[in-house]
């Protein structure tokens, strides 16, 4: 101890300064510019730069990487800090505008996933793109300056020399002790969340940006390598999971209510709960779908879990009962694998079974996987005639007019029950298109002195404009009603509507939506009276989605409002229609009341309480009090369904399971 202390006491800092100014300014600015770069990253994504941890993390590496340049000579130095320079700054850059988009960060496992940037380019580059993300670029181009101006200095001259292998080792003992060292600090928790990378966000927090991605890459080499590594305890705990939990049908009053019916499932694009439940100057926003969710059965704490891979997670949740993957996407990485589903399961009792969906077939790889998944026909972009386009593609009215058509064409030749799942595409963001729609002002009326005076309110915001590609959105599920209607396609069927997802407008939009105050036109803030409080809980819980179960004949008229997920959909469905999964990991929503929605991070709901798995914070749904073990038990089982939905996905497990 001693010893290290005379050693401290023998530094001179003057010395080192002209050490580094003299031999070293290369390596020195090349830690400083990217740990300033990792940093700034984090103000601009998780805005928590003040935790030193990750900063450590990124200074230890970044040493490391700089140990390895002193085996090459001084002179060539400058090529091996630009190769470094620019993978760094691509991590920092890569990673600021994937954060505005999916609210995580970047994996290699998804780079085939940015394909669909040419295909979303509007919503790209009217949402994602912004000045932030270039500012990381100074870091290469001082590095291109600097070296010119060395270079004008003779710096690099009489440098042919190697460092000696001591100072290469003691270099790189310095950063390794630094990183672990301070990493020592992070919880089980945080280290475990490294590991399983489905929290992005918390390893990012935690072990930095550069950290990540270099586990990122290592996880992501992971499933290539399966055969090889974790097979063997991946199996063990799925065969466990399903002996302490084998599927176990119970009975209740919808028991095989549709044994046997034709089933229509829209999937209704970007569709939020909150959307039903407002009306503008005397205007709902969803007037069919009110109508059908006050007759039918409407589930109204229905809940996404999808994760990035977005539309595609929704198609795969909702017909299978498992999560997304946390690494990838099941539609890119994992279409090969086999899965109970629900058109499968639908196949084996006869089922003429069938999606349309007017984009490109590859998108999503949905010509790959909706085969996968046992859908015996995909009718994609090809089937249509693209007569009128809005956003992304072909119109949701167009869409329906020639679906209904189609429909009516092969179910009269099949002559046998279908299933159709029909993807909608228009209320796709950034909703910039509305100009194609019909009027819909989202604008507010008041009576001031006697006058009536009409305000803007959220007109032409991005809500606004959601609300009216919602209505747009709405008015087509109307027409499809009629069209099946009229072609006699709704008797003997049971028509279902889910929000694949949330809309993905930002929280700041809402506050406008709950706190203007219409007399002095502007919008409350927490000192004025009247303020109504919306923190990211408020926020969370608003992005719910509407699941709705319909039938022409029958009138249930029952709202259910136990929360719930997408996983929930095959087993409360699946015990209607008579077909049942023995690897579904939901619950049949009338057989459960405290029902735990598991979102893709770890992060999860009940009736009681919203845990946010990043933050480890806990917001409070009811009155009710919780103490630590309902907490821990239910972080357990979040924990859990999350881990065996990998397992099976990863390791292709049900195959093997089901052959064995
Ligand atoms: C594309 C559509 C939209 O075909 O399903 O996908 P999303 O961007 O919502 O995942
Ligand atoms: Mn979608």
């Amino acid at each position: 101890m001693k010893k290290v202390l005379d050693k401290i006491k023998n530094i001179n800092i003057k010395n080192i300064i002209i050490n580094i100014k003299n031999n070293y300014l290369l390596e020195f600015y090349f830690i400083v510019s990217c740990l300033i770069n990792s940093t700034y990253l984090r103000i601009v994504t998780v805005k928590n730069p003040f935790n030193p941890t990750p900063l450590l993390i990124d200074l230890g590496l970044l040493i490391i990487i700089t140990s390895f340049s002193f085996l090459i000579k001084k002179k060539k130095r400058f090529k091996y800090f630009v190769i470094f320079s620019v993978i760094m700054t691509a991590i920092c850059v890569i990673n600021s505008l994937y954060y505005t988009y999916y609210s995580s960060f970047a994996s290699v496992s998804l780079l085939a996933t940015s394909v669909f940037v040419i295909d979303v380019g509007d919503a790209v580059v009217e949402n994602v793109i912004q000045y932030k993300d270039f500012v990381f670029l100074w870091q290469p181009i001082v590095l291109l300056l600097l070296n010119y101006y060395l270079k004008k200095k003779n710096y690099y001259k009489n440098t042919t020399i190697k460092e000696k292998k001591s100072v290469i080792r003691k270099t790189a003992l310095t950063g390794l002790t630094i990183a672990l060292v301070s990493s020592a600090f992070i919880s089980p928790t945080g280290w475990g969340r490294l590991f399983r990378l489905w929290n992005r966000e918390s390893v990012v927090i935690n072990f930095g940006i550069y950290t990540y991605q270099i586990n990122d890459i290592i996880q992501s080499l992971k499933p290539q390598l399966n055969n090889i590594f974790g097979h063997d305890n991946a199996l063990k705990k799925v065969k466990d999971y399903y002996k302490e939990n084998p599927y176990q049908h119970i009975d209740n009053e919808y028991t095989n209510i549709f044994e046997g019916r034709n089933v229509i499932v829209i999937h209704a694009e970007s569709i939020q709960t909150i959307a039903m439940n407002l009306e503008f100057n005397g205007k709902q926003v969803t007037p069919n779908l009110n109508k059908l969710r006050e007759e039918g059965i409407f589930f109204s704490n229905y809940y996404s879990q999808v994760g990035v891979g977005t539309s595609s997670d929704a198609e795969f949740t909702f017909n299978t009962s498992l999560m997304p993957s946390s690494n990838g996407t099941v539609f890119m990485n994992y279409f090969n694998r086999e899965y109970i589903t629900i058109p499968k399961l639908l196949n084996e009792k006869g089922y003429y079974t069938f999606s349309m969906h007017a984009n490109k077939g590859d998108f999503w790889n949905r010509d790959k996987m909706h085969p996968n998944m046992g859908y015996q026909k995909f009718y994609d972009k090809s089937f249509y005639n693209i007569d009128e386009e809005i956003g992304l593609g072909l119109s949701d009215k167009s869409f329906f007019r020639q679906s209904v058509e189609i429909m009516d064409k092969v179910v009269k030749e099949q002559n046998k029950p279908f299933y159709a799942t029909l993807i909608m595409l228009s209320n796709h963001t950034p909703f910039s298109h509305v100009e194609l729609m019909d009027e819909f002002p989202t604008t507010m009326t008041v009576e001031i002195n006697g006058k009536t005076v009409t305000r803007d309110y959220i007109n032409n915001t991005t809500l606004g404009n959601y609300f009216r590609s919602v209505h747009y959105a709405d008015q087509a599920i109307g027409e499809l009603i009629e069209e099946l209607d009229s072609k006699g396609l709704l008797e003997n069927t049971v028509v279902v509507i889910y929000g694949d997802h949330d809309a993905r407008i930002e929280k700041e939009n809402y506050d406008i939506l709950y706190n203007y105050d219409p007399i002095e036109d502007r919008v409350l803030t927490k000192d004025d009276n009247g303020y109504i409080p919306y923190n990211e809980y408020n926020y969370e819980l608003d992005r719910k989605v509407p699941f709705i179960i319909w039938t022409k004949d029958k009138k249930f008229q029952v709202e259910v409002q136990t929360p719930m997920g997408m996983i929930d959909a095959l087993p409360t469905l699946g015990n209607m229609l008579n077909i049942h999964s023995n690897y579904q990991l939901g619950n049949d929503i009338f057989n459960i009341e405290d029902n735990v929605v598991v979102f893709n991070d770890g992060s999860y709901l009940t009736n009681k309480i919203y845990y946010n798995s990043q933050k480890d914070e806990i917001f409070s749904i009811s009155n009710d009090a919780v103490d630590q073990n309902y907490i821990i038990s239910r972080s357990k089982y979040a924990d859990k369904i999350i881990e065996i939905s990998n397992n099976i996905i990863s390791y292709n497990l049900i195959k093997e399971i089901e052959n064995k």
